[in-house]
């Protein structure tokens, strides 16, 4: 009797428990009850059952993901069936060759029929995405009666870019180590790599590049092809295919040949046999990708060849498999005079030399990842090659986890940014698409930012990231701050003004952290080597390019990189349209100003403002603005669960300590320069230069 009394009051009190408390990793497919009972009952109506033929791996992932999603938010059970028969009020999915000829391979359709909603495309992969697109459609509260919707994918390859290394570390990762668990595969697969892979397909990313851009040889042993074979035979049924990163010497490390030399023949035929080892363990591998000859990884440049005689070579040692290449452009010699230039001098007279499988990536801006760059100017300067877009969502720059910076808006400014190459309207989003230049091959590639921390990415904000690539991968043309609330609502409440108060936030963040640390045009004046916190001082490094004085070129007459006719003449990189936009010091935009023009501390800016009180104004402003965050995350602590509420509030205290110190670091020590008054009404900081440098070095001692 006693036993069942106490078997009661257990059973009773884990009733009474909130489900789960929310550690973050379900991301944003958390399939909680629907709150609100009306809207509950409606989809409930809509989606009685599922009806697929599962005769595919891909369709039994969308119906098993249907039927989890649909199960959790109705809090009832809905069953998958093989044909839906004479049954209406459910969901059909449905693999039609002819499905819509609008319609791309990837692309999906939701229309009702015969009061059921059917899901269908021309593939098992696009039904995928429409299982996971009608899913997303209740998550966000939207009503599933009569719906019907079309989406195609704008651009074909759509990446992530691990860069992880063997030994579990990720380079530029802060999200824990890496998530691939080298030396349990193949043997042992983690159930974690079937989350991470629904939640790629929810978004519709389609392909992975498992390893670090610096690669180690190792992944291309036979040892290794077969844990790498694992890994795809998971992320298949999700439809997303694995891609390497290659070193570029493994010929010699791995095989034992004396050269690299991509014209040697011994070195083609191993690339080929080794090309063909990996499509035997992994028949719809993706491809290659490469960093040669930069920062010190070998490269056909060894050898007297050009990127061009590299890339090719693989292409073609690739050769009926189907696959691509994807040669990365990011190259800077040592003691070049403006590394700005380096990457357009290399690779833009080779437009047109390079092999069809080859795309050349690029990353959005022509210095590295910085927190506002110019779009890179061989967007548009390269019509006859294929170009990827390389963003960053590990957030190298963007400090780290502790950092609340939604990218959403630095995604969308890159992909919106004119290149003229072909007229007005030539954006970057549509030389990637491939639309300017009509290449049937396009890509875009975001640097991961996940990791084995429970919640993934660290900080929880960045799994906004993670969710906002991949769904302006998909469709350039989706609105950020709509992606921002579409994912508050998916992972962090439902409740109405919280959605309205965290997507604000979101939306506000990126150009608040620009403001404390880099505002007007400044870069890379970050922490050498780790890139993290303020370090404007720094004058001497391994090479003048990675000093910060090489960027911001302080003096006493003022401040930024003249690269006008003036100076090194970068500008002249890009169409004439662009060079008047931002040629001109008193008309270039302020965001873009000191990447291009060395101004006078006194001159007066559009704002009213010397150029010394405006740059004084934003760094206090800046860091002010992370008083904003906290208040507005407050705001919406009741609609929040308190373990993440807590999670992010620590964060932000970080931040705005930190952004003091970029505050105190760069206002005093481009004061010592400018030799101006900090202007009212901000209060001079209260410490000293050699105080917030003391502070900050110590992150640079191992
Ligand atoms: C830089 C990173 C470095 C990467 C490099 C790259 O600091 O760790 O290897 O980019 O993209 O931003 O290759």
């Amino acid at each position: 009797m006693l036993l069942r009394n106490v078997l009661l009051l257990f059973l009773c009190l884990a009733a009474a428990a909130p489900s789960r408390a929310d550690d973050g990793y379900r991301l944003w497919l958390k399939y909680d009850r629907v709150a609100n009972t009306a809207e509950r009952q409606q989809v409930a109506r809509a989606a009685q059952f599922v009806a697929s033929p599962g005769s595919t791996p891909v369709l039994r992932a969308a119906s098993a993901e249907l039927q989890r999603g649909l199960s959790g938010l109705l809090g009832q059970a809905v069953p998958v069936v093989a044909t839906a028969g004479s049954r209406t009020g459910g969901i059909v999915l449905r693999v039609d060759a002819s499905a819509s000829p609008a319609l791309k391979a990837e692309g999906y359709r939701i229309f009702p029929e015969k009061n059921n909603l059917v899901i269908t495309g021309r593939t098992d992969r696009a039904v995928l995405y429409g299982a996971f697109a009608l899913l997303r459609q209740v998550q966000t509260g939207q009503p599933l009666a009569g719906l019907s919707l079309s989406s195609s994918p704008r651009i074909n390859f759509r990446l992530l870019n691990h860069w992880d290394n063997p030994n579990g570390t990720v380079e530029r990762g802060y999200a824990g180590s890496s998530i691939w668990k080298w030396y349990e595969l193949p043997e042992r697969l983690d159930p974690r790599y079937t989350d991470y892979a629904r939640a790629n397909a929810s978004i519709g990313i389609n392909g992975v590049v498992v390893n670090n851009v610096n690669a180690s040889a190792r992944y291309l042993s036979a040892e290794y092809i077969g844990k790498v074979a694992a890994l795809a035979g998971v992320l298949r049924p999700y439809g997303q295919r694995v891609y390497l990163s290659v070193f570029w010497a493994a010929p010699k490390v791995l095989g034992g040949l004396a050269t690299a030399d991509p014209l040697d023949p011994a070195v083609k035929q191993w690339w080929a046999a080794k090309s063909d080892e990996i499509y035997k363990a992994i028949p719809d591998f993706g491809g290659f990708l490469v960093k040669a000859n930069s920062e010190g990884e070998p490269g056909p440049q060894d050898y007297n060849r050009t990127h061009a005689d590299g890339a090719n070579m693989l292409a073609q040692a690739l050769g009926h498999h189907d696959g691509v290449v994807m040669w990365r452009a990011f190259v800077y010699q040592a003691g070049s005079k403006d590394r700005f230039k380096q990457a357009y001098e290399e690779f833009q007279p080779l437009d047109g030399k390079f092999d069809p499988k080859v795309l050349v990536q690029v990353k959005n801006g022509p210095i590295d990842f910085m927190a506002r760059e110019p779009f890179h100017p061989l967007f548009g300067a390269m019509p006859r090659t294929p170009l990827v877009l390389e963003v960053q969502l590990t957030q190298e720059y963007l400090g780290f986890a502790t950092h609340l910076v939604y990218l959403g808006p630095l995604i969308k400014e890159v992909l919106e940014a004119d290149t003229y190459a072909k007229g007005p309207g030539s954006t970057v989003a549509r030389v990637v698409d491939g639309s300017v230049d009509n290449h049937a091959l396009s890509a875009i590639a975001g640097v991961a930012n996940i990791g084995s921390d429970r919640n993934w990415t660290g900080h929880p904000v960045g799994q906004a990231n993670w969710y906002a690539f991949g769904r302006l991968a998909w469709d350039h043309e989706l609105d950020p701050a709509a992606i921002a609330r579409e994912w508050t609502r998916m992972t962090l409440t439902t409740e109405p003004a919280a959605v309205r108060t965290i997507t604000d936030l979101l939306g506000q963040s990126r150009s608040i952290y620009v403001r404390y640390t880099m505002p007007l045009g400044l870069h890379h004046i970050m922490g050498e080597s780790i890139h993290y916190g303020p370090q404007p001082w720094l004058a001497k490094s391994g090479r003048p390019d990675w000093t910060a004085v090489y960027y911001h070129k302080a003096d006493s007459i003022g401040l930024g990189f003249d690269r006008t006719a003036t100076g090194s003449n970068a500008l002249a990189l890009y169409k004439p349209e662009v060079q008047k936009e931002w040629g001109n010091a008193q008309t270039c935009p302020l965001n873009y100003l000191l990447w291009f023009h060395h101004v006078p501390w006194t001159q007066k800016l559009s704002t009213g403002r010397t150029l010394w009180n405006e740059l004084a104004t934003r760094y206090y402003t800046g860091a002010d603005s992370v008083l904003w965050l906290q208040k507005q995350w407050l705001a919406a602590r009741p609609a929040l669960d308190p373990a993440l509420y807590a999670d992010v509030a620590a964060r932000l205290q970080t931040q705005r300590k930190e952004a003091l110190w970029w505050r105190d670091a760069c206002v005093l020590y481009f004061q010592s320069i400018a030799k101006q008054p900090i202007p009212a009404p901000f209060a001079p900081p209260t410490r000293s230069l050699a105080d917030i440098k003391q502070l900050v070095q110590l992150y640079q001692l191992k």
